[in-house]
């Protein structure tokens, strides 16, 4: 830009929370989720709109933030602190949200609805801003709790349909003899297992079991901030760790990367507070030469084009979990359709930014609440 680039001002902020029913529940080791609900922000400009939605959920049983926090944190302390603002930049953006502790998830939301405001502004592909390097990136299926015979049919279908890896949720007493099946139905495909926290140093025993199966990571098997125990685990198995909720910052990167608690990192931008932290995580691990990938929270088409755009990155280079929406919902809220073919991902790329746009019908017939915040 010229040095008469004054900035993008902020003139009014929309905040909704949209209710998408899921085709089929998805179910983890701590929760059962049956409808994909979200806060979706709308920032607008001068004659453009940045959209993000954010990836907490109704109840803390992720992480900490809730959709009833974000929503007072959004609408009354951070959002009024922006609107009637101009920002040059994500990063200026950033230093005003830098001082609030915590609430990852809401600032993501916000910084990354400017992110796309700012490359429609500037008329450039998120993709080319954020310093994406793919066209398409590769993804693969992440499979929640069911029985083992409907989990073999899930496992089917997603190769059928071309996907290069399968993420099987797991959780105590839902894990080796699963494994076991798996692995004589499809002794080659490249297979992962998320236990999202299930686990303690006390089943040492079963995690070292899972050595035998190939597996390409175990991803989060203990908990939350516990980088310290994954270390002990890390030096008792084989198989590679891989951090998703434990890596909420570049510093969370670095210590468990340099402890050897892991060796693979789950990166959602909706996690870590926004794309300046998820680059500088991307970056940390590829100077430690660890890969990362794109996880995913069953995100709706917005939330699931960020995710793309992020894993267009260099150093994402195992498949991500952003596989097509449609199996995950009937009807997405956006108009293009996010389809992989063959495992593959297209980058979206209608237009600058985000590269996607809002079916707005569908987007008001699926709100549950709407509120504007104005100077
Ligand atoms: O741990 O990666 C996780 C979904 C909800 C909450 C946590 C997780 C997940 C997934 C689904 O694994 C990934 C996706 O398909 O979007
Ligand atoms: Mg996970």
């Amino acid at each position: 830009m010229t040095s008469h680039f004054q900035g993008i001002k902020i003139v009014e902020a929309e905040l909704r929370v949209v209710s998408l029913p899921l085709i089929s529940p998805f179910i983890v080791s701590n929760q059962t989720m049956t409808d994909k609900v979200f806060p979706l922000l709308i920032l607008r400009a001068d004659g453009v709109e940045g959209y993000a939605e954010a990836v907490m959920d109704p109840f803390p049983d992720y992480l900490e933030e809730t959709i009833p926090g974000a929503m007072a944190f959004l609408r009354d302390l951070i959002l009024p602190q922006i609107v009637g603002k101009s920002f040059s930049s994500p990063a200026e953006l950033n230093q005003l949200l830098a001082p609030w502790r915590g609430h990852r998830m809401s600032k993501a939301v916000v910084e990354m609805a400017f992110w796309d405001l700012w490359c429609k502004t500037l008329g450039v592909p998120l993709k080319a801003a954020l310093g994406g390097v793919r066209d398409a990136v590769p993804v693969g299926v992440s499979i929640g709790i069911a029985s083992i015979s409907e989990t073999l049919d899930r496992i089917a279908v997603a190769q059928q349909a071309g996907y290069k890896r399968t993420k099987l949720k797991i959780a105590q007493g839902h894990d080796l003899a699963l494994l076991e099946a798996v692995r004589s139905k499809f002794p080659d495909i490249k297979l992962t297992v998320d236990a999202n926290t299930a686990y303690g140093l006390a089943d040492l025993a079963t995690l070292r079991a899972m050595d035998a199966f190939q597996l390409d990571y175990i991803e989060q098997p203990l908990a939350v901030d516990d980088i310290h125990d994954h270390a002990i685990v890390q030096r008792s198995i084989e198989t590679a760790i891989c951090l998703d909720e434990s890596i909420r910052t570049p510093a969370d990167c670095r210590k468990a990367l340099a402890s050897e608690a892991a060796r693979v990192i789950n990166i959602k931008v909706g996690r870590v507070g926004g794309y300046e932290a998820a680059r500088a995580i991307h970056d940390v691990s590829a100077a430690f030469g660890a890969p990362v990938w794109c996880g995913g929270m069953l995100e709706s088409g917005i939330g699931r084009a960020h995710n793309i755009h992020l894993a267009s990155l260099p150093n994402f280079t195992k498949p991500g979990d952003t596989s097509s929406s449609i199996r995950y919902f009937k009807r997405d809220i956006i108009n293009e359709p996010l389809e992989a073919k063959d495992g593959m991902m297209p980058v979206p790329m209608h237009g600058a930014g985000l590269g996607v746009t809002l079916d707005w019908a569908f987007l008001d017939a699926v709100t549950q609440s709407k509120e504007r915040i104005a100077p």
